[in-house]
């Protein structure tokens, strides 16, 4: 069967669900966010990476079935952790290109908000810098609805686009997230990836100047740890610190975690 049909079929046969992966306070591990992460386990395929279906979901539209639900599902669970009483943390979900581009966005956005009562500071939107940097005088204005509403916002992959820097300063975004491509290449030591290890010192000055909080993914070890946290970066993910976790495996970490 087509990838593409059975991504149809597994929307009504409830195949996928959501991961949540911490973004930690590097210091202290402390989750201080999660990332909301979709997975698809098919039921002769077994699990089918998001890095195949997602691109695929883009470009036949299927996204726009897709994202809508993968944001309810985002709200609703965080419905259900506060109405259990857990401490929840912001919660941050992916927005694909297309559909950040779909007319209604916004209103999209509030209205499962509302259905589920929950607060604009609960949740937070990711786009990356790619999408982000297209029409961007489309992003500056959905951008800044967003955050008239006190949705934040980060760009993702950041460092993968070359944002004009002019852009980057005319938009309304919370943090930039070093792209992990830039972590995961100082491997085991920052001295051997100098270039990698001046982009990212670069991303985290450019943060400083800009007031945008900076978070590095994809960090494996405490040498890239450390080496962020030399460089004034505070805030990362990474499976150092966690791996995406299932929904209880999260509920039991904010339950015993102060
Ligand atoms: O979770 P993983 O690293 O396997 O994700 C692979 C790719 O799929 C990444 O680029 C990630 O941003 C994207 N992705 C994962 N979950 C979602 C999601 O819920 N929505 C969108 N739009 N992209 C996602
Ligand atoms: O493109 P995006 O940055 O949204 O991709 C996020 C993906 O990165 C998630 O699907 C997650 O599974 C993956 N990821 C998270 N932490 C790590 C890590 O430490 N190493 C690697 N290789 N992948 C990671
Ligand atoms: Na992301
Ligand atoms: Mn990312």
């Amino acid at each position: 069967m087509e990838l593409d049909q059975a991504m149809r079929q597994a929307l009504e046969q409830n195949e996928f669900h959501l991961v949540y992966q911490p973004r930690v306070e590097l210091v202290t591990g402390r989750a201080l966010s999660l990332e909301a992460l979709v997975r698809w386990r098919h039921p002769q395929w077994g699990m089918v990476s998001p890095g195949r279906f997602i691109p695929l979901a883009e470009e036949t539209g299927f996204i726009l079935s897709l994202g809508p639900a993968i944001l309810r599902e985002a709200c609703e669970q965080i419905r259900v952790w506060k109405a259990r009483g857990v401490p929840t943390v912001p919660v941050a979900v992916n927005l694909s290109a297309r559909e950040f581009r779909e007319p209604g966005v916004v209103e999209r956005i509030l209205t499962v908000l509302a259905e589920t009562g929950l607060d604009a500071g609960d949740l937070e939107i990711e786009i990356t810098e790619s999408a982000a940097m297209s029409s961007i005088d489309q992003t500056i204005r959905t951008l800044t609805e967003l955050h008239g509403h006190g949705i934040r916002i980060s760009i993702d992959d950041f460092g993968t686009a070359y944002s004009s820097l002019n852009y980057l300063k005319r938009l309304p975004v919370h943090a930039i997230k070093i792209d992990r491509s830039f972590v995961s290449d100082m491997e085991q030591d920052p001295a051997n990836h100098p270039e990698d290890a001046a982009i990212i010192r670069a991303i985290i000055g450019l943060g400083e100047t800009l007031g945008l909080k900076v978070i590095a993914e994809g960090i494996e070890n405490t040498l890239q740890r450390d080496f962020l946290l030399d460089h004034g970066c505070v805030q990362g993910q990474g499976y150092l610190f966690s791996r995406p976790m299932p929904a209880e495996e999260v509920e039991h970490m904010l339950l015993h975690s102060k």
